[in-house]
């Protein structure tokens, strides 16, 4: 049987999502598109239902399950309303705008009794990622001791805000890392170079492993994402993830892409596909509800040293049972 999904927001992220269930999922289909933007919307429809506002597409009884890629200020309440209508949710990163705002949408499902809500965190499901996280996991590379994170974009968009490095991008670094090492961020140090970027960020772990991320939004040669993992016995590290070798001008070599939708094109595709899975199973995949709180939390308490002395202790609730 094919289920029903329903996507909010049609922007870049809408969109891709609205053509992998399209072209690419099997056991589900597009059945409803919600946008801010009507003609937006029917531009992605393509057969499937326009809905005029989100609320008439949660409710719907064509809609089993809701992709929600709306604004981030919009994702709390949105998610909150698909928890009350019992519908599973994939909704981008971040879970929230703010720490609070995602702990009542924690505080939603812990109150159903049951996990509805994944959050988009892709790198979870890209296969360079992965492998590094299963040859970490089998040993060989010894006990980890450092984590070293590079995520540079092209250009920031518009509506970036100061913080919006930390709170939209870095948030991937928090939730990759936590995943990658099995570990949780005590403590974090920030800082920013010349007129404000890159931001570089260490986090130590309540192992006492290191975490260190560049994150670059405005780095113009291309979009690029790269992780190495140190153990006391090896590293592993992503190997370039270039589409294509490029010989021009009497040079050549690996070139990027210019945002992360090629970049992480199959892990967005697997995301998809066991997210649909998970709903038929009545099961959950990927980073929960939880995760999407710690990683805007700890995204807060460092957006706010770096306004601050640089140094932060990070703080979150104790984990419901529901995720353990
Ligand atoms: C964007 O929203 C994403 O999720 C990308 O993966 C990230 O690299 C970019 O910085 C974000 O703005």
């Amino acid at each position: 049987m094919s289920i029903g999904i329903g996507v909010i927001g049609t922007g870049v992220m809408g969109a891709e999502h609205a053509r992998i269930l399209r072209h690419e999922t099997p056991g589900a289909h597009l059945a409803g598109i919600f946008d801010a933007d009507a003609a937006r919307a029917q531009a992605v429809a393509s057969g499937a239902t326009v809905f005029s506002d989100p609320q008439s597409l949660i409710a719907s009884d064509q809609i089993d399950a809701i992709v929600i890629a709306s604004p981030d200020s919009t994702h709390a309440s949105l998610t909150r309303a698909c928890i009350a209508a019992g519908k599973p949710v994939l909704c981008e990163k971040p879970l929230a705008s703010s720490a609070a705002d995602a702990l009542e949408v924690v505080k939603a499902e812990v109150g159903l009794g049951r996990k509805l809500i994944q959050v988009g965190y892709m790198r979870r499901f890209d296969p360079g990622y992965r492998e590094i996280k299963r040859v970490k996991d089998a040993g060989s590379l010894g006990g980890s001791v450092l984590l070293h994170n590079v995520h540079r974009n092209v250009r920031a968009p518009d509506w970036f805000n100061g913080p919006m490095a930390i709170t939209n991008s870095f948030v991937h670094e928090i939730d990759a890392s936590r995943w990658l090492l099995g570990s949780e961020m005590v403590s974090a140090r920030v800082a920013a170079g010349p007129g404000g970027e890159p931001l570089m960020i260490t986090m130590k772990t309540d192992k006492d492993e290191l975490v260190s991320t560049e994150v670059f939004v405005n780095a113009s040669y291309g979009y690029h994402v790269h992780v190495e993992l140190v153990g006391r016995q090896g590293t592993i590290s992503l190997a370039p993830a270039s589409l294509t070798l490029l010989n021009r001008d009497r040079a050549g070599g690996l070139s990027y892409p210019d945002n992360w939708v090629p970049r992480f094109e199959e892990a967005y595709r697997r995301q998809m596909a066991d997210w649909v899975s998970a709903v038929k199973a009545g099961a959950s995949v990927g980073a929960s509800a939880w995760d999407g709180y710690v990683a805007s939390a700890i995204a807060e308490q460092i957006a706010g040293a770096l306004a601050g002395g640089g140094v932060a202790t990070l703080k979150y609730g104790p984990r419901p049972p529901l995720y353990d």
